[in-house]
């Protein structure tokens, strides 16, 4: 089985890749009855022995072990140490590899520069590092999923030096992007613009790109927890630390439970989906750059610059053209599926 890396950056990838990972860990729990470490399932996890300082590898083995103790290939990196902290100690803990976290105290303050050209060549080593191990316990990776926001300092700067890295120290690879675009009220006023740096690294370094939009995630979560009748309230806006959802005016919060939770829970389920078949055995188990990234496979080598559609017209057209010409034996058909 192939293996997929991923990176998650920032507040919003972090705590979008939380609410995968539970996602994820659910559906194996019910899937898998006998325990047993599979195939499939070493796509995202790794089976460790943890009686070791440095938990020992346990072989997939054509899945005749059972699940030890799970580690997630994953790799958290965030400037700020909130976020990741709580995840670490949170119910999830354990899932996560402590040789595979990056921090940093004071945050990118929502400035894309200062994430992209402080932090970026400051943590590129450690970074680096980091990948490196989580490669290192890969047979052989199929690609890496990179989760952050488009409008923090952090996920837009940093999350575009990253994935810039990635393509310098593994071009070979695949770099896919789940990248959440800010929603027009959203608070952090240098969003549009972070938004549009980090657009600009998307384009040059990412083979893929998941654009997951935050104003029609907070629409669906306004549809789905649409208070009772006679109480009517709008989702307005995110407040800044993400607290709770405010109401367009007057800013009562809709919901008690944690605002970005409900819409992180949809794009967790998104991800969970697009990942299925590669997490689990079947008849449609691919790996994953293979449906969202089918080339051409007829590619004009030597296309024309001057494209001239026929330069020597007929002078006697047929004045009764077939009205259903035969489609004749073009290219075959093929698939090549944007999500961008
Ligand atoms: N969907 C979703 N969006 C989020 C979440 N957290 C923050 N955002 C959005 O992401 C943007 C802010 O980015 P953050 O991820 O908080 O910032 P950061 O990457 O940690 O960068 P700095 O805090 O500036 O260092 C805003 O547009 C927020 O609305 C989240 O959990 N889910
Ligand atoms: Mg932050």
């Amino acid at each position: 089985m192939r293996e997929v890396v991923t990176i998650q950056v920032g507040q919003c990838g972090n705590q979008i890749s939380w609410r995968f990972w539970d996602l994820v860990l659910r559906e194996h729990v019910q899937h898998n009855r006998l325990g047993l470490f599979d195939d499939s399932m070493s796509s995202f996890f790794r089976n460790v022995d943890t009686r070791h300082a440095d938990p020992l590898e346990i072989p997939v083995a054509g899945g005749q072990h059972p699940i030890s103790a799970l580690r997630a290939r994953a790799v958290l990196v965030d400037t700020e140490e909130g976020v990741v902290s709580q995840i670490l100690r949170g119910p999830l803990g354990d899932l996560f590899d402590r040789q595979q976290v990056l921090t940093d105290v004071s945050g990118a303050g929502n400035n894309w520069a200062h994430g992209s050209e402080v932090y970026g060549p400051q943590h590129r080593e450690a970074f680096l590092e980091c990948v490196r191990r989580a490669v290192g316990f890969c047979d052989s990776i199929q690609c890496f999923s990179l989760v952050h926001s488009m409008g923090g300092g952090t996920g837009s700067g940093l999350g575009s030096y990253l994935l810039s890295a990635l393509e310098d120290e593994y071009p070979q690879v695949r770099r896919f992007a789940t990248a959440a675009f800010p929603a027009a009220d959203d608070d952090v006023i240098t969003s549009p613009y972070n938004a549009v740096l980090a657009a600009h690294s998307l384009v040059q370094h990412a083979d893929c790109v998941f654009p997951v939009d935050n104003a029609a995630l907070i629409e669906l979560v306004n549809r789905v927890e649409r208070p009772q009748a006679g109480t009517e309230q709008r989702v307005g806006a995110i407040t800044e630390n993400g607290a709770g959802v405010r109401a367009a005016a007057g800013g009562r919060p809709v919901a008690p439970t944690h605002a970005f939770d409900a819409m992180n829970n949809l794009v967790a389920h998104m991800l969970a989906n697009l990942t299925a078949s590669v997490r689990f055995d079947g008849a449609l188990n691919t790996n994953l750059p293979t449906p969202t990234l089918t080339p051409d496979p007829d590619p004009d080598p030597d296309p024309d610059p001057n494209p001239n559609p026929n330069p020597n017209p007929d002078p006697n057209p047929d004045p009764n053209p077939d009205p259903n010409p035969s489609p004749g034996p073009g290219p075959s058909p093929h698939l090549t599926l944007s999500l961008t």
